[in-house]
């Protein structure tokens, strides 16, 4: 029987500079709920990539004096090494660059145009570079430098006065079918302050949107009109579209179309839920089931990162300090998803090492050594389970409900907490049943505790390998079980007798780098 499908994305990074670590939370924060309905048995989709066209792209490769397509080669590969390295389980990686994303672009811009959507005219108005996007005048916001009369996006950042020629597409047409849609699917934009603040807006009223230049050629060009490329929204969007076979391949899209989650920041909202269903519904196709706008990783001191202020920090560097695992663990566990968060190197240790390595790691790890030590390196074979054992297996089943809704509800920092909980049970259990000491008395009981603990070891694993899954996979090694998992592996036991390798350590304690 075919699994359900469950397409989830990321939204594509512009490759005008180096990832930074708010492109590694983001992956890392989808990543785990990919893994999440994968473990679960979900047939998961799961897109990530750059968005490579646009003005900004344009205006930081005339910066470095090199050519577009080399700057966005270059920084593209990077962002896929970002991916690799932080164990991002993607199973494509796009480019808007691609012939196959060209062609969708273009298919998508004829279907508006076949539904009367699309007109030409002349765009005079505000455009921020930065964020490439257009603004009307009473969203700008007085510049905070002083200046006085400089104006800036609600987003802080310079705009420029700009004239052009340009297609536009019928966004007004769209503000009450977008109100119904929002009032019909509470759940579509998550958290609900986001929900609210586009609701607000679309309430305001929608003018209809610029969406093709003229002024530069780096993009995709508009069909049948020389001289224009599309807005590198309207081209970036249409990432999600191409990734999963629109328009050629009917049976992959019709499989995984439309996609469940668009897990994106919270700077991106509109473009997500005011723009793209917008697009879609002139389009004639279905809407994403939800867009989660996830917040912001500040900089030391809870500062924005900024390349002018020189403290945007290389995930790279905090991967090569403390680990993959230790850095997906302290963002999943730390930062509650859909707030802003901030970190710190001393709070990456303090964390990782009470809850890596010392809870969960030394349970793994004094468990496993005793077992090697007495038990002819093979898992024990028990006798009668007690209350003890019926109820830390208990915890662990309650551990996992726990972590499923929370799960269902994106709370992946609380379904982190509900397994460490059971985490410190499995803990206690041990140190109360003391195996070291029975064992010196009553061997076979002591053969009992350990198969117990090594099977709430195993459990604890398969519930946490979605997270931290490095760490995992070589404790499942420890444990003789296959690393690829799953969910349903939770309703069995392990096998008495089966042969274990040597134990060595699951997770390193970390020391604050000097
Ligand atoms: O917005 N903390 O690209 P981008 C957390 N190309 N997340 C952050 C962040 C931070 N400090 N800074 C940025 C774009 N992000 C578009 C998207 S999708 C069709 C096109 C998030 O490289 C940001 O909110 O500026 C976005 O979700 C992602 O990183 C890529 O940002």
């Amino acid at each position: 029987m075919l699994s359900e499908p469950y397409y989830i994305t990321t939204a594509i990074s512009y490759p005008n500079g180096k990832p930074h670590i708010g492109h590694a939370y983001e992956a890392i924060a989808t990543d785990a709920i990919a893994r999440f309905h994968r473990l679960s048995g979900r047939e998961v989709f799961f897109q990530t990539g750059t968005d490579e066209h646009g003005l900004k792209m344009v205006k930081t490769a005339r910066e470095k004096g090199v050519e577009v397509t080399s700057l966005s080669n270059e920084m593209s590969a990077l962002f896929k090494s970002m991916c690799d390295r932080l164990n991002i389980s993607y199973d494509r990686f796009i480019r808007t660059t691609e012939p196959a994303h060209l062609s969708a672009s273009q298919s998508l811009w004829k279907a508006l145009e076949a539904n009367d959507d699309l007109y030409l005219g002349r765009y005079e108005g505000w455009y921020s570079v930065r964020d490439e996007a257009f603004y009307d005048d009473k969203e700008l916001v007085a510049g905070s430098d002083g200046e006085g009369g400089s104006k800036l996006s609600p987003q802080g950042t310079p705009v420029e006065w700009t004239i052009e020629e340009s297609w536009f597409f019928r966004l007004s047409k769209y503000q009450q079918p977008l109100l119904d849609y929002f009032a019909a699917h509470p759940e579509f934009i998550r958290p609900e302050s986001r929900r609210n603040e586009i609701l607000r807006f679309v309430e305001g009223g929608l003018s209809d949107l610029s969406v093709s230049r003229t002024s530069f050629d780096w993009g995709v060009k508009v069909p049948g009109s020389d001289g224009h490329v599309m807005y590198v929204w309207v081209d970036a969007l249409t990432n999600y579209l191409t990734g999963v076979g629109y328009p050629n391949d009917a049976e992959t899209f019709g499989r995984f179309w439309p996609a469940d989650l668009h897990v994106i920041g919270k700077d991106i909202v509109r473009f997500h839920t005011v723009y793209w269903p917008a697009l879609l519904l002139s389009a004639g196709l279905a809407l994403p089931k939800q867009v989660f706008g996830h917040g912001f990783l500040l900089a030391r001191g809870g500062e924005k990162m900024s390349k002018s202020l020189g403290n945007v920090v290389d995930p790279i560097e905090l991967v090569d300090a403390f680990g993959v695992d230790a850095l997906r663990y302290f963002l999943l566990r730390e930062v509650s998803f859909g707030s802003d968060g901030s970190y710190s190197a001393e709070a990456i240790v303090t964390r990782v090492n009470a809850d890596l390595a010392n809870n969960f790691g030394n349970l793994a790890q004094r468990s496993l050594s005793m077992i090697a030590k007495n038990c002819d390196g093979a898992v024990p074979t028990p006798g009668a389970a007690t209350e003890a054992e019926e109820s830390l297996l208990a915890v662990i089943t309650t551990a996992q409900h726990a972590a499923s809704a929370a799960m269902a509800d994106l709370a992946i920092n609380t379904a982190l907490e509900a397994i460490w909980q059971a985490m410190s049970a499995a803990n206690l259990y041990f140190a109360e049943q003391a195996p070291w000491t029975v064992r010196k008395t009553d061997p076979a009981r002591a053969d009992t505790i350990l198969y117990y603990t090594a099977e709430a070891v195993r459990r604890l694993t398969i519930l946490s390998t979605w997270a931290i899954p490095e760490g995992c996979a070589r404790i499942l090694t420890l444990l003789g079980q296959s690393t690829t998992p799953s969910f349903t592996d939770l309703s069995n036991m392990i096998e008495a007798g089966t042969p274990l390798p040597t134990p060595v350590g699951a997770f390193p304690r970390l020391e604050l780098p000097v």
